[in-house]
C-alpha cells in the first residue's frame, strides 16, 4: 500500500449514505465522506447497519482511488484503426449514440431483430442502472440473455431441495455454536460472514469449520480445516450423513415430517462410507467421522453455503448434499441453526417496468452469456437457433476477460462484421475490441436501489456527488437509445432513475425514495418460522427433497422455457451423491485448476486501481510443493499451463495448502497482464453444467510444467 495513491483525508464536509454496488453478497451499507460537491475521501461500513456493522473490505474504504482514477473514461470514443489497435477519435455523446442507432438499425434490417445483443451483468448491482438493458431488450425483440455466469449451479442445488432461495437471518450466524463456511472465502469475498462467526466464536465459544479446497485466507481463520479435492463435496457431505445414521445422529422425527424420503436416503447412503468418500474427496475417514459428530451433536450449527463450490460440473449436485446434510442433523429447527445460501427470494421488487418484462417475448431466441465466445465464432448450437449476432450493447461487464474460452471470445470480437458498442467505466479487455466506447459514471454518481443475497436489506444508494464532466449513467444510455430506436414511448421509459425506485418500493410497501433516504434501508428478513421452513419448505407439500426432480422442479434461477434443460441431465444422481461430471484429470492433464477470487480485486473490477495491484503482485500459480518438487519447480519459477483451449505463463507459489493434484490461481487479472496478453479464461470452459447451465471456472485440467 506504500506507493498507492493517498486518499484524500482533507475537510469533511459531509458523511453521505450509499451501498456498495459490486458483486458481492454483503452488499454493505456504506458512509462516504464527502469533501466537495465532485470529491469524496475515507468510505467506512455503516455501523448502523445490523448486517455491515461497520465493516467493509479494504478496496471499497479506498474507492476515491477508483472514482478519482486519472484512467477513468470520460470521452465517448470511436475507432480509428483495426479492431484493438487502441486508435481512437473522440466524439460527443450524441454522435456515438447516433452511430450506435443506425449500427442496430442496420443490423436488424439485414438479419432481423434476434442479430442484436444487448449483454451486461455485474458491474453495478442496482436494479435500475444494471436491468434496464433489458427494457430496451424487450422493447425492441433483441436477442435474449440468459445471465450464467455465476449464481446457476448454487440457486439450482439449493431450490431443488428447499425448494425456495432464502433460509435463517444471516444474523444468526453469531448465535451459533458452530458455523460451517463451506466453499466461499469470505474473508476475501464477503468480509461480513466473519464479522458474524467470529461474534459467535468469541461470545459462545463457537468453532468455525472451513470446508475449501485450499488453505485461503478464510481456512486460516478455521478451527477445523476440511480440505476436499475440488468437485467432491458431495462425496464428502454423503459420509458425513452416513455417519449421522450410523451413530443414531440423524433427526428421524424431524425427517419424517420435513422430508420427502428419509428411509431412501439411509438405505442409500449405507455404502456412501467414509471410507468411500477418502478415496473420492481426499479427507481421512477419521476427520470425517469427527465432522459429523461435531455438527451432528451441535444442534445450532449454521451452515454457511457459498457459491465457490458449485463451480464445477457437478456443482448442483454438491450443493444439493450439503444442503441435505444441514437437513438430516435438524439444524434448521434452533436458532443459530439451519444453510443460509442466498436471500434472493424474500425481496419481492416489481422489476416489470425497468426491466420491459410486460413486453417480453418468449419466442425471441436465447443466448448464455457463459457461451459468448460460440455464438460470437457462429457455434450453431450456442446461437440457438437465431441468426449471426452482428451487433451489441456491452454494458456493466466485461466478456472478453470473465467469460470462459476467451480464445473464442477474443476472436468473435475481432470479427469485422460484428459492431459492438461497449459502456464502461474504464478501457477494459472489452472496451479495447469495441467500435464505440461509452464513458460511465459510477455509483456515488446516479441514484440507484440494491438488494443484500447475503443479507436481508434493501439499501438505497442516492447520487452523493456528481461525476466528471462526460460519463452518463447505464439508465440515460438504455433512454437515448430508446428515443433513437422509436421505442421510447413504451411502459417504464421516460422514467427516471428516482420514478423506477419510487415505483418498485411502494409496490411492496416499503415508502420511496425519500423514505429510504431518511432510513437508509429496508429489513426485509421473514419471521423465525418462515425463514427456517418450519412450516415446510418451498414445495407444495412442504417437504425438503432428497430426491430432487432435476429436470422438472422449478428453480429459483430456472432458464427459459425455450432454452430446456442443459448439460448431461441423464447422469445426475437420484440422491445426494458423488458423480463424476466433474473435467478429471488424465495422463495429459494431471492437475486440476480452480480460478478463485483474489482478495483485492472484485471480478475484473480494481484490477485499475494501484493498491489493488500492489496487493496481488503479479498472476501466480499455487502448487502443492511435492507436485512443484516432482515438475522440477521451485518457489518464484515461471510455470507454463494449459489444455486444449490454450496456455499461459505465471510465476509459481508453493504455500497454497490444497492437496496434490491442485493448483490455483487467485483474482482475473487484466490479460495484459499474461505475457501473451491472454487472461485466465483463455482456459476454462463454456460446457453447461446439468441441469440448468452455468460455466464451471473452479473445474479445469490443465498441465503444468518448468517454463
Ligand atoms: N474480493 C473479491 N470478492 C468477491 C469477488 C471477487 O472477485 N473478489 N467476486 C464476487 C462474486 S461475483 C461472487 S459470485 C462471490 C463468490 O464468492 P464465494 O462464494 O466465496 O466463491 P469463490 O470465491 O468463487 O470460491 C470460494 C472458495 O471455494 C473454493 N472452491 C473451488 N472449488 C471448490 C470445491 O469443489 N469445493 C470446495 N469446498 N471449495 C471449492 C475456491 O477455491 C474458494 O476458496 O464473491 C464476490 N466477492
Ligand atoms: N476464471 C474465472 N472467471 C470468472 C469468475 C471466477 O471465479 N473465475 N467469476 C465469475 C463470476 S461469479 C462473475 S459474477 C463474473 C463477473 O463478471 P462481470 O460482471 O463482467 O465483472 P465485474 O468486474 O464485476 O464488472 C464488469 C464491469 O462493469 C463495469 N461497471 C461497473 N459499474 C458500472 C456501471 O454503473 N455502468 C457501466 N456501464 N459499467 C459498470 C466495471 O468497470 C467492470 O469493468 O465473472 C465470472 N468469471
Ligand atoms: S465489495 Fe463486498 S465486502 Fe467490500 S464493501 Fe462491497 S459489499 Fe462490502
Ligand atoms: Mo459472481
Amino acid at each position: 500500500m506504500n506507493d498507492a495513491t493517498p486518499i484524500d483525508s482533507g475537510a469533511v464536509a459531509a458523511i453521505g449514505h450509499s451501498a456498495c454496488p459490486h458483486d458481492c453478497p454483503s452488499t454493505c451499507a456504506l458512509e462516504v465522506d464527502l469533501l466537495a460537491h465532485n470529491r469524496i475521501g475515507r468510505v467506512r461500513g455503516d455501523s448502523g447497519n445490523s448486517y455491515t456493522a461497520g465493516v467493509i473490505c479494504a478496496k471499497v474504504a479506498r474507492y476515491a482511488e477508483r472514482i478519482h482514477h486519472p484512467e477513468r473514461l470520460l470521452k465517448p470514443l470511436i475507432r480509428a484503426g483495426a479492431k484493438g489497435e487502441g486508435k481512437w477519435k473522440e466524439a460527443s455523446f450524441d454522435a456515438a449514440l447516433d452511430l450506435i442507432a443506425e449500427k442496430f438499425v442496420k443490423a436488424e434490417a439485414e438479419f432481423g431483430s434476434e442479430t442484436v445483443w444487448p449483454n451486461f451483468y455485474a458491474g453495478t448491482m442496482g436494479l435500475v442502472q444494471r436491468d434496464g438493458i433489458n427494457r430496451l431488450r424487450h422493447a425492441k425483440r433483441y436477442s435474449n440473455h440468459f445471465g450464467s455466469f455465476c449464481t446457476n449451479m448454487a440457486w439450482t442445488g439449493f431450490t431443488m431441495g428447499a425448494g425456495a432461495l432464502r433460509g435463517p437471518d444471516p444474523h444468526e450466524m453469531a448465535k451459533s455454536d458452530c458455523v460451517v463456511i463451506w466453499g466461499t472465502n469470505a474473508v476475501s469475498t464477503q468480509v461480513n460472514v466473519m464479522t458474524h462467526a467470529i461474534r459467535a466464536r468469541k461470545e459462545r465459544g463457537a468453532k468455525i469449520v472451513v470446508v475449501d479446497i485450499y488453505d485461503n485466507p478464510t481456512m486460516k481463520q478455521a478451527d477445523v480445516k476440511i480440505l476436499v479435492k475440488p468437485g467432491t463435496d458431495g462425496a464428502f457431505a454423503c459420509a458425513a450423513m452416513h455417519v449421522l445414521f450410523r451413530e443414531g445422529l440423524a433427526d428421524r422425527d424431524y425427517l419424517n415430517k420435513f422430508s420427502d424420503d428419509p428411509a431412501g436416503l439411509e438405505s442409500h447412503l449405507q455404502t456412501r462410507t467414509p471410507e468411500w468418500a477418502e478415496a473420492i474427496c481426499g479427507v481421512p475417514t477419521s476427520e470425517i467421522e469427527d465432522f459429523a459428530r461435531l455438527v451432528g451433536n451441535t444442534k445450532r450449527t449454521f451452515f454457511r453455503l457459498g457459491y465457490g463450490f458449485t463451480r464445477q460440473r457437478n456443482g448442483v449436485v454438491n450443493m444439493h448434499a450439503a444442503l441435505s446434510l444441514a437437513v438430516v442433523t435438524g439444524s434448521f429447527q434452533h436458532e443459530g441453526g439451519g444453510a443460509f445460501h442466498s436471500n434472493s427470494d424474500i425481496f419481492r421488487l416489481d422489476k416489470s417496468l425497468v426491466e420491459g418484462t410486460r413486453y417480453f417475448d418468449p419466442g425471441v431466441r436465447w443466448l448464455d452469456q457463459s457461451k459468448i465466445g460460440r455464438v460470437l465464432t457462429g457455434d450453431a448450437e450456442a446461437l440457438n437457433g437465431g441468426p449471426p449476432v452482428t451487433a451489441m450493447l456491452i454494458q456493466n461487464t466485461n466478456p472478453a476477460n470473465v467469460a470462459p474460452e476467451q480464445r473464442k471470445v477474443i476472436e468473435g470480437l475481432r470479427r469485422e462484421d460484428l459492431f459492438v458498442a461497449v459502456h464502461e467505466q474504464f478501457m477494459t479487455d472489452t472496451a479495447q475490441l469495441a467500435d464505440v466506447v461509452l464513458p460511465a459514471t459510477m455509483f456515488l454518481e446516479h441514484d440507484d436501489i440494491y438488494r443484500g443475497g447475503g443479507h436481508q436489506h434493501i439499501i438505497l444508494g442516492p447520487k452523493l456527488v456528481e461525476p466528471p464532466e462526460g460519463p452518463r449513467q447505464n439508465h440515460d444510455v438504455i433512454e437515448a437509445l430508446g428515443e433513437r430506436l422509436g421505442v421510447s414511448d413504451r411502459e417504464g421509459f421516460g422514467m427516471t432513475p428516482r420514478d423506477h425506485i419510487n415505483y418498485m418500493l411502494s409496490k411492496r410497501g416499503l415508502g420511496d425514495f425519500e423514505s429510504f433516504k431518511a432510513d437508509k434501508w429496508a429489513d426485509v428478513q421473514a419471521g423465525f418460522d418462515e425463514a427456517h421452513f418450519l412450516n415446510g419448505f418451498g414445495h407444495r407439500d412442504g417437504k425438503f427433497r432428497f430426491k430432487p426432480d432435476w429436470t422438472r422442479t422449478p428453480a429459483a434461477n430456472k432458464p427459459p422455457k425455450r432454452m430446456g434443460p442443459q448439460g448431461p441431465v441423464d447422469q445426475l444422481p437420484e440422491f445426494p451423491d458423488h458423480v463424476e461430471l466433474i473435467e478429471s484429470a488424465d495422463t495429459e492433464h494431471p492437475f486440476r485448476l480452480a480460478t478463485s477470487p483474489s482478495r483485492s480485486f472484485l471480478n475484473s473490477s480494481f484490477a485499475e486501481t494501484k493498491s489493488s495491484r500492489t496487493k496481488e503482485k503479479r498472476p501466480v500459480l499455487m502448487l502443492h510443493p511435492e507436485d512443484a518438487a516432482a515438475c522440477g519447480i521451485a518457489d518464484g519459477d515461471r510455470v507454463a499451463l494449459g489444455n486444449s483451449r490454450g496456455e499461459l505463463a505465471m510465476h509459481a507459489s508453493l504455500d497454497a495448502g490444497q492437496r496434490r493434484g491442485v493448483v490455483i490461481h487467485e483474482g482475473l487479472w487484466p490479460n495484459s497482464a499474461f505475457e501473451g496478453g491472454e487472461g485466465i479464461n483463455t482456459l476454462t470452459g463454456a460446457d453447461a453444467c446439468a441441469p440448468y447451465g452455468g460455466a464451471a471456472f473452479h473445474d479445469t485440467r490443465v498441465w503444468v510444467r518448468k517454463a
